[in-house]
């Protein structure tokens, strides 16, 4: 759904020029640094991307899923890692607050985090719980008015800049599934937490992970997100299912990206006499891809809209997920290949996306749990 065309179009050529003028040409920057320069920072704050998503009365920008799509498909022309910054703010790390969070959480967290003033992080995975999130063992223990919080989240996104974490631990050990998890809003300054070393990566230089480790971290009561216990691993879950869609746009934008300088490369390379882009073989690959491209960013607008009507696309949101990030790679590899030997060379830039993009795959899920979620939802409509 989108509610005013205009300001809508307003916002996209604000962040499209963003991106053109600002994040593109400090892309290389970023990369060997393994930093966003400050000024960058500070402008995404100003734009108001890290209040995309909250709600107008907690000072966001309250974007629809299909503007918030057509947004990320503008951010997606450039390095993923900028988006990275502000991503577990806008989605996984805040929208567990705004969906179960009580009036005095929201009230209290969120127009810090539409501000940027304070960065949001989700933490999920574990060295033992990755896909099979719903095993996690990292434990919180009722202790009068706190819970005590013991255990370590691994390749947590942002974990580092992070002010706050959206944390899934187990409050009930009796219960080994989902149903022992429950959500809490833990500040980043809380006594007992700490962060490991920032993780060496394949790509997305600039975007940094690391372990949360939680000892005896004594965590108030009155953070227990929504105040109630066991209901954590659906947060979660309604959470993820929003980034699959969100994460499936940023695919789309940056296999745009990645294809439109193949295209331009192909152009100007000669081979034999003419530009590479003449011969048919380099053709079917770029064809492949436009139709490949198109495809997903249809299937990514289709569902935003649809869960803009209040559909429930948990079936939707997967295939996005996996067919964009599938997509992505492809593209990916086929933009190497027309670069020949240039795309092995970093100075091109290609090689770097080509790094890039391997995460999308991976992480708010894997293909095969997206194959998984589809599949099960499959099974589960047949048989009524
Ligand atoms: N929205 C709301 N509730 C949901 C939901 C969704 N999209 N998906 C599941 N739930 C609920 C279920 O309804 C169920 O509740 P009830 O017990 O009341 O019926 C509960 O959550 C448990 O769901 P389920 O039985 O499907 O859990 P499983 O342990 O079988 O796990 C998968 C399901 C594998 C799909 C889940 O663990 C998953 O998504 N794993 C990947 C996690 C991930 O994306 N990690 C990436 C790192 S975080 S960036």
């Amino acid at each position: 759904m989108i509610r005013d065309p205009e300001v809508l179009q307003a916002l996209l050529d604000t962040v499209s020029r963003f991106v053109r003028e600002r994040l593109v040409p400090a892309e290389e920057e970023v990369s060997s640094t393994d930093q966003i320069p400050a000024d960058i920072v500070a402008d995404m704050k100003a734009m108001g991307l890290f209040g995309l998503t909250l709600p107008e009365e907690y000072g966001g920008l309250a974007l629809t899923m299909e503007e918030e799509v057509r947004v990320m498909l503008e951010m997606g022309q450039t390095s993923p890692a900028f988006r990275s910054l502000f991503g577990t703010t806008v989605g996984i790390g805040s929208l567990g607050i705004l969906y179960d969070g009580t009036p005095e959480q929201k009230a209290k967290y969120l127009p810090r985090l539409a501000s940027g003033e304070l960065i949001a992080s989700f933490a999920l995975t574990e060295p033992e719980a990755g896909s099979d999130a719903a095993s996690l063992r990292t434990s919180a223990v009722r202790d009068g008015d706190v819970y005590v919080v013991n255990g370590t989240k691994r390749y947590i996104t942002n974990a580092p800049e992070a002010g706050l974490f959206t944390l899934m631990a187990r409050t009930d050990a009796s219960v080994k599934g989902a149903g022992g998890v429950s959500a809490f809003i833990v500040e980043a300054a809380t006594p007992g937490l700490s962060i490991g070393k920032i993780d060496k990566k394949m790509g997305q230089r600039g975007a940094h992970t690391a372990d949360v480790i939680f000892e005896n971290c004594r965590v108030p009561a009155t953070q227990l997100l929504g105040g109630r216990e066991g209901q954590g691993f659906k947060t979660a879950m309604k959470v993820l299912e929003k980034g699959r869609i969100h994460i499936a746009a940023i695919c789309v934008g940056v296999a745009e990206r990645m294809l439109r300088d193949a295209l331009n490369y192909a152009i100007e390379r000669k081979q034999f006499g003419q530009p590479v882009a003449e011969f048919q073989l380099v053709q079917a690959m770029l064809a492949d891809s436009q139709a490949e491209v198109y495809a997903a960013r249809a299937m990514v607008v289709d569902a935003a809209r649809r869960r803009d009507e209040g559909l429930d696309v948990s079936t939707e949101a997967s295939c996005c997920k996996l067919f964009a990030s599938e997509m992505c790679g492809r593209v990916a590899d086929r933009a190497v290949q027309i670069f020949g030997g240039a795309g092995y060379i970093s100075d091109y830039g290609i090689e770097r996306f080509y790094r890039d993009v391997r995460l999308f795959r991976l992480y708010e899920g894997t293909s095969q749990i997206q194959q998984l979620v589809i599949a099960r939802n499959m099974i589960r409509a047949a048989k009524g």
